[in-house]
């Protein structure tokens, strides 16, 4: 059987758009962009990025899927297999990881099991579709790490650690996204460590403002008038919760579940939804305004056809910015447009 080309929960970017994620740019720099290969290597040494285009470059064809929903198909980056730069460096038997760390402020790195970026055949970018790679999306050097969420390319190539040890990278520990990231498997975040009868504890006093609760499990539950200004509630899971007139102003939300939950009257001004399911929600009456909606959705994709469909639940008292409807996939784009254009 073919695989479908799309992973669980993935939509396709509109034709032509590749959206920047994360950093925007690199830290500053003076001298010359090259990298370095260090760590538990025999040979630890400096590549320019003028012998890195001299060396074998290939060209591969890659799907790039976003752990934030969104995917493009058929990529084609050119550059240098991080096998062929560490056969030049001999890596010792106890090098078991790879982190790969970015020239940027915040020293952004991610990490992969050595035999696993191997066997992806993760390389050093220096080309997208034959042209430098653009300084937003990684250029002039980024990893790009086939078969994996795009959160382990990392943008800005400065080092390459052979490591004993695993060291977390920035979203990994951060943010709490899954440390091996298989898009097929949706490893997008790690477990919640917090247990249904923590949770009972938090939500007793309605109010877990400011508070950071990784995947935080309120489904079910009647949360109404709850407080989460602030809070960082990414990968939570709201489902069929009754979140009426409840506060997530500011709150990070990335990646939460909210299908068929009733957030009339909720405020969700400037919040995270990135990545977000707001299926079946119930938004009437709820500000959506300042909110991040890059992969968040509002219409399931059903195969029964649009009248079938599941959809958020809007009415004019439903506050959304105009401008909010460029983030979305297409079709979750398309159904926000019929919205705001308002009945016609
Ligand atoms: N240095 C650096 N690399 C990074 C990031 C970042 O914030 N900084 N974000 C990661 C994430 S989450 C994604 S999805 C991709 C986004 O690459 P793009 O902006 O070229 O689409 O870069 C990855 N590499
Ligand atoms: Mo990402």
């Amino acid at each position: 059987m073919n695989k479908p080309k799309l992973p669980p929960g993935q939509q396709l970017a509109a034709p032509g758009k590749w959206p920047i994620v994360g950093e925007r740019e690199p830290a500053p720099r003076q001298s010359d962009w090259d990298i370095l290969v260090t760590g538990l290597v025999d040979l630890p040494r400096r590549w320019s990025l003028e012998e890195l285009l001299d060396l074998p470059n290939e060209t591969h064809t890659i799907d790039i899927h976003c752990v934030t929903r969104w995917s493009i198909l058929g990529a084609n980056f050119t550059g240098v297999s991080l096998a062929r730069l560490l056969a030049m460096s001999r890596p010792q038997p106890d090098g078991k990881y790879v982190s790969f760390v970015a020239h940027s402020t915040r020293s952004h790195s991610t990490s992969l099991c050595l035999a696993d970026a191997l066997h992806l055949g993760c390389f050093i970018a220096l080309k997208f579709e034959g042209q430098p790679i653009s300084l937003e999306h990684g250029g002039p050097m980024r990893i790009v790490t086939p078969g994996r969420y795009f959160y382990k390319s990392l943008k800005w190539l400065s080092r390459i650690e052979i490591l004993a040890e695993d060291r977390l990278g920035y979203w990994e520990g951060a943010a709490g996204y899954h440390n091996r990231a298989d898009p097929w498997l949706e490893e997008r975040f790690i477990a919640s460590g917090i247990s249904k009868q923590e949770a009972a504890k938090f939500f007793a006093g309605k109010n877990i403002s400011g508070k950071e609760l990784l995947g935080l499990d309120g489904s079910d539950r009647d949360l109404r008038g709850l407080q989460a200004r602030s809070s960082i509630l990414r990968n939570a899971d709201f489902q069929r919760a009754q979140l009426q007139g409840s506060d997530f102003t500011d709150a990070n939300l990335s990646g939460s579940r909210f299908m068929r939950a009733d957030l009339r009257d909720a405020l969700l001004v400037r919040a995270d939804l990135e990545g977000a399911n707001l299926c079946g929600a119930d938004l009437r009456g709820a500000d959506l305004r300042g909110s991040s909606l890059f992969g968040a959705s509002f219409v399931e994709d059903s195969s029964a056809g649009e009248a079938d469909a599941v959809t958020a639940i809007f009415d004019e008292k439903t506050r959304i910015d105009a401008s909010a409807i460029e983030q979305p996939m297409p079709r979750q784009a398309e159904f926000l447009a019929r919205f705001l254009r308002g009945p016609g």
